[in-house]
């Protein structure tokens, strides 16, 4: 069988996923509804062999966040040189904000935005070149992932005993397999750092029912009994979520689960439904414990529902993961201070503080360009969450901001709530929690 099209996730060079790649998933998986054949090359765990494939397709889609962007690049170089004869579609957050950039850069079709209608749409007009603007699709075409294309036990395993993650800190027993999901779309919020602001895009809920059938599979099939719902906003409409929480109650599938939720949504009912259905912890993007500072992020939820939140998490036995970001246009010492009291007052179970990064689409990304803050030949590839992006936004020093974080993440760790877990986990696995720390005090 010739495949339609390769569609190739990209392994970005610093960094290794440990969530199967789900936005390919969900476009595959749209492809086979619309009787296509697509296949996945993935680089993080190859299953197919490129070359050969390369060697038979017409179409292959690359797929590309910004700090995967420089490897879908070199992709694409190799491929045009090797066979002329495929034609190089580009698609993902980066290339849909920078469009032009990307047929400079040699891709042949960027598909801007949603792909599942723009992809169909490629294959069966056979388009070859140019700019294409993907419309967004419906609740009822939110497809269960294309898992099959993929090599899903390899995934089960990079999520176990991963302590240096604390996104994975509710699996528990630790070698509970666990798999990722996504079960909406979009977020009607507009922070100015996120992709949301750009997308403009309503809501979209995957029919209850078939989130049910896909968590009954994956336990049947792949004997999951952890999901990391990767959903930007999972609590943002209560009687869809509450028909969700229902059905898990009924289903006795027994799983269990994580997910992020703003603060302002953490409706008492909800979370008490969540928590029955399994909900062992929430990632709260939490930001700054200064009210000044999340206006200027425009966060729309203020520090005093944050702290509300955590207490209302607490309350159901929910865990709760707070996000943190330093370096945030205007931040004073005052500002740090308080998000340092913040973790301790509040009695967030952990806590994850990474430096605020300008994505290109963002406001954040125009307020960088109208001050002249970035800098020329910009290095796509260390906006990957690890390390500071080579932005200074603050009035604080890349070495300054880390030494916050230092002290914020030492006095957090060594509470008497905190420190128990820690040491569990270094005990459990040295190698990587030795990795964790040196790369968090970075
Ligand atoms: C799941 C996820 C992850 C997973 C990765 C899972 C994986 N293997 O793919 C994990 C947790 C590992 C992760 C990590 C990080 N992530 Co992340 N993540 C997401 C999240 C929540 C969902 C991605 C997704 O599947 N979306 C749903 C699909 C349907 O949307 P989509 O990805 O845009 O894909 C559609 C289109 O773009 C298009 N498309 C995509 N690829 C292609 C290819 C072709 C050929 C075509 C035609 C179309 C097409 O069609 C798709 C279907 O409509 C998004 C936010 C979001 N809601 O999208 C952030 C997001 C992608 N992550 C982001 C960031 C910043 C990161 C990190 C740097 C860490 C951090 N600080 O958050 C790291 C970097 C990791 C890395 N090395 O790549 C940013 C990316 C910004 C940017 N410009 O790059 C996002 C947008 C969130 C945000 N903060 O704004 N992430
Ligand atoms: S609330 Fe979260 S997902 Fe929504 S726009 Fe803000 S940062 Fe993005």
């Amino acid at each position: 069988m010739i495949p339609d099209i390769v569609l190739i996730n990209t392994r970005p060079l610093a960094h290794v996923n440990r969530s199967e790649p789900l936005n390919l998933l969900a476009l595959a998986a749209y492809l086979e509804a619309n009787g296509l054949k697509p296949i996945i090359h993935d680089e993080v765990r190859p299953i197919t062999n490129l070359d050969e494939l390369l060697g038979k397709v017409k179409y292959a889609g690359i797929t590309a966040n910004t700090c995967a962007y420089p490897r879908a690049v070199e992709l694409n170089r190799r491929i045009k040189e090797q066979y002329p004869r495929v034609t190089t579609i580009v698609g993902g957050v980066h290339p849909t904000t920078m469009p032009d950039q990307a047929l400079r850069d040699g891709f042949d079709i960027v598909v801007r935005d949603e792909g599942e209608l723009a992809l169909c749409a490629i294959l069966r007009d056979g388009t070859r070149e140019g700019i294409v603007s993907g419309e967004h699709i419906g609740d009822q075409e939110l497809y269960r992932p294309a898992r099959h294309l993929i090599d899903m036990d390899f995934y089960k395993r990079m999520k176990l005993n991963e302590p240096q993650n604390s996104s994975l800190d509710f699996i528990e027993p630790a070698n509970t397999p666990a798999a990722s999901m996504l079960a909406t779309r979009g977020c009607p919020f507009s922070c100015i750092f996120c992709h949301n602001i750009w997308r403009h895009s309503r809501m979209r809920f995957m029919p209850v029912e078939r989130v049910i059938e896909e968590i009954a599979f994956l336990k049947a099939q792949y004997g999951v009994g952890a999901i990391w719902f990767l959903d930007d906003h999972m609590f943002i409409k209560k009687s869809w979520g509450m028909s969700l929480f229902q059905q898990l109650i009924e289903s006795r599938l027994n799983v269990y689960w994580a997910s992020s939720a703003r603060a302002d949504s953490m409706d008492e009912e909800l979370l008490e439904a969540a928590a029955r259905a399994g909900c062992r912890q929430l990632t709260i993007g939490v930001e700054s414990g200064s009210d000044n500072v999340l206006k200027t992020l425009d966060k729309r939820a203020s520090v005093a529902q944050n702290y509300e939140a955590i207490r209302r998490c607490r309350k159901y036995g929910i865990r709760t993961l707070s996000a943190i970001m330093l370096g945030n246009p205007g931040e004073t010492r005052d500002d740090i201070r308080k998000t340092a009291e913040f973790l301790i007052r509040s009695k967030t179970d952990s806590a994850s503080i990474s430096y605020l990064t300008p994505y290109p689409g963002t406001r954040l990304w125009e307020m960088c360009e109208e001050k002249g803050l970035l800098p020329d030949n910009i290095d796509f590839s260390r906006f990957d969450g690890q390390e500071a992006a080579p932005v200074q936004i603050s009035d604080f020093t890349r070495s300054q901001l880390a030494g916050f974080k230092r002290s914020m993440l030492l006095r957090f760790y060594l509470q008497r709530h905190t420190f128990p877990g820690l040491l569990r986990r270094i005990i459990a696995n040295p190698g990587s929690m030795f990795r964790k720390i040196t790369t968090s005090l970075r």
